[in-house]
């Protein structure tokens, strides 16, 4: 095998007084947290989008990303060389699962049957990279959102020869994840959505977009792919409304057509802060449900205001991500995929490696941070103290549903104005910085 990094070795921890940038400083993947190693806990997996096909390019400018393995061209070998150069990546990284888009790996053909050809060369191709090299496929997906016949959206068409381009893609892209032994697949939905109302009929595209996931969930039980399906909540960009808004929208949309038993929720930071929501409220709103299945690990920037998919860096942020995962229990059979990209001038193909490093680093120091606020308990105990009123016997009723308004009249005549205490909201900050080390 060609090395595409040379001048790269595997990254290895050297611990928190390391000063060598191609080192893990937090990261220790066989240490272990509450029982369990960090690699299980935090199953990180790299996006073949960004690592691989993403030039840096951006609406004002060309791509800057130097890939000394790509030719720029279409075609089969490209494309080898391509995975070839990814698969050395993951192995220096030490991150052992990736996610791809079919289309990210496959060129499209001229013909719907080239293009299938393409996609099954090239799955054989990953298939045999996962067995030299013991990486595997965190999540497969169809990209439905590039190519121009999906300008007006894939399952959410005005075109029924347009969904039936989608199904087919759909199908290939299962296919493709059942062979390589995928865990999951996600359906993001780039462009169901609607660019104006003016030309929308709402209710006929979101019975399509219904009626698309109950086919698929057809197809992936009479195919045998016993993986997790994954919805991808954003609330726009590149449409300028998405179906799929933010977890409570999916989880209503889900209800709705009694498709909650057989999806879980794929929740992105950058996606959440485009709703205009924190993460934690995001992955709290899908956790609650029992719906929180994986997370696309990124974040936004604070003064632009679009989906920048930063590197996860910042450690409040991990370390919330890190306190819901722990108190569910753990990803199962998601993981922590790295949705992110570079920045422009970060070019250099060492550039990947810094990046990575960042965004695992920082999750791993998220994860102890969390652990050890859970071992405090001073934040927990406080919500617990915050509700007590709600043990009482009249509470507990309440929570029962056994009480009336005729009942809960009569118990405030009898009390007269409640007697509140202070959220002391400055003190539970104080209490969680005092973690952050
Ligand atoms: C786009 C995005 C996608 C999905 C997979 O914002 O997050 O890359 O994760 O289609
Ligand atoms: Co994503």
């Amino acid at each position: 095998m060609s090395e595409y990094f040379p001048d790269i070795p595997v990254i290895p921890y050297a611990g928190p007084d390391s000063r060598d940038p191609l080192s893990f400083r937090y990261y220790d993947a066989d240490a272990e947290v509450e029982g369990r190693t960090m690699r299980d806990h935090l199953r990180f997996a790299s996006a073949y989008w960004h690592t691989m096909r993403n030039g840096l390019n951006d609406p004002f400018g060309e791509a800057t990303a130097i890939m000394p393995w790509d030719d720029g061209s279409e075609s089969l070998e490209n494309a080898e060389r391509r995975i070839e150069a990814f698969f050395e990546f993951l192995s220096k990284i030490g991150i052992d699962y990736y996610c791809f888009h079919d289309r990210d790996v496959a060129p499209e053909g001229t013909t719907l049957e080239e293009t299938n050809r393409n996609l099954d060369h090239l799955t054989g191709v990953l298939e045999r990279h996962q067995q030299a090299t013991g990486k595997k496929l965190l999540w497969g997906t169809a990209c439905l959102f590039a190519h121009p016949r999906y300008v007006h959206g894939a399952a959410t068409s005005c075109s029924v020869d347009v969904f039936a381009h989608a199904a087919s893609q759909v199908r290939r892209a299962i296919d493709a994840t059942h062979r390589l032994g995928g865990s999951g697949y996600v359906f993001w939905g780039g462009r169901e959505g609607y660019s104006t109302l003016l030309n929308t009929d709402m209710p006929r595209e979101l019975s399509h977009l219904a009626r698309f996931l109950e086919m698929a969930v057809d197809y992936r039980s009479r195919s045998g792919f016993t993986g997790q399906f994954f919805i991808e909540p954003k609330p726009h960009e590149p449409t300028s409304h998405q179906y799929d808004f933010d977890a409570a929208a999916c989880l209503n949309f889900l209800r709705e057509h009694d498709l909650l038993d057989e999806f879980m929720l794929n929740i992105e930071t950058n996606h959440a802060t485009l709703a205009s929501h924190s993460m934690e409220h995001e992955l709290q709103v899908a956790a609650a449900a029992g719906m929180l299945g994986s997370i696309d690990a990124n974040m936004g920037h604070e003064h632009l205001g679009w989906d920048t998919d930063h590197f996860p860096t910042d450690i409040y942020l991990t370390t919330r991500i890190m306190r819901i995962v722990l108190e569910m229990g753990g990803l199962d059979s998601g993981g922590l995929n790295f949705d992110a990209k570079r920045r422009r001038g970060s070019f250099e193909p060492v550039d990947l490696f810094h990046a990575h490093i960042a965004g695992m680093d920082a999750f791993a120091r998220g994860l102890r941070i969390a652990a050890a606020i859970r071992v405090d308990r001073r934040l927990d105990d406080a919500i617990q103290a915050r509700y007590a009123q709600w043990d009482t016997e009249l509470g507990q009723r309440v929570e029962a549903g056994d009480c009336t308004l005729e009942d809960l009249e009569a118990h405030a005549g009898s009390i007269g104005e409640p007697t509140l205490a202070s959220g002391r909201e400055e003190m539970l900050e104080s209490i969680f910085n005092d973690h952050i080390r």
